[in-house]
């Protein structure tokens, strides 16, 4: 027996264990309870109220605040799009129609360049899975980060503030190669 059946077959067991403790636990949960089960049961609904407010109070302060600035105001100076595909990002000044267009950006195209200071906005897809679309400035920080989704465009505008070299990477495991995903933009000095 060849090691992969080993531990399917431990992987069967434990899985059979878990569900023996499920079925304990159901048919326990039938007997009648006593005087001190039911104060559990009242604190532990206590809890639930409380957690649920927590988390409510929590969403409430938190949501509206995004650490980053939308620039929705603002025309961009640039528009970047962005064509993820397993495995490698396109990252073009005209829109990636098909896989070829995708191939041809992602052999060996130079990279795109913009300006320091530039807005940019990046029109964000996919050609395949969806791929979470991560922007890296020079020193290696993640200053923004967007869904590719086949069939959608989504945009996110940024300020490349700093000239050097700007790394797209995939946020999402997306197949075998999704740590090799990348993509670049080149940011000039002004
Ligand atoms: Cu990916």
């Amino acid at each position: 027996m060849t090691p992969q059946f080993w531990v399917f077959y431990l992987y069967l067991a434990l899985a059979a264990l878990v569900a023996l403790v499920f079925l304990e636990a159901a048919a326990s949960s039938r007997r009648p309870g006593d005087v001190e089960a039911r104060a559990v049961q009242r604190l532990r609904a206590g809890l639930f109220v409380v957690l649920t407010a927590l988390v409510l109070a929590a969403l409430a302060i938190t949501l509206g605040r995004l650490p980053y600035t939308l620039h929705a105001e603002e025309l961009p100076d640039r528009v970047i799009f962005v064509a993820g595909k397993q495995f490698a990002f396109a990252v073009t000044e005209a829109p990636v129609a098909d896989d070829e267009a995708w191939l041809e950006a992602t052999s060996g195209a130079p990279a795109v360049e913009v300006p320091a200071g530039s807005l940019v906005e990046f029109r964000v897809t996919a050609l395949d899975v969806n791929h979470g679309v991560g922007i890296f400035d020079p020193a290696g920080v993640l200053i923004g980060q967007v869904q590719g989704m086949p069939g959608y465009v989504n945009r996110l505008r940024m300020r490349l503030e700093r000239p050097g070299r700007y790394d797209v990477l995939c946020l999402e495991l997306c197949g075998n190669l999704h740590s090799r995903m990348r993509g670049v933009v080149l940011v000039t000095g002004s």
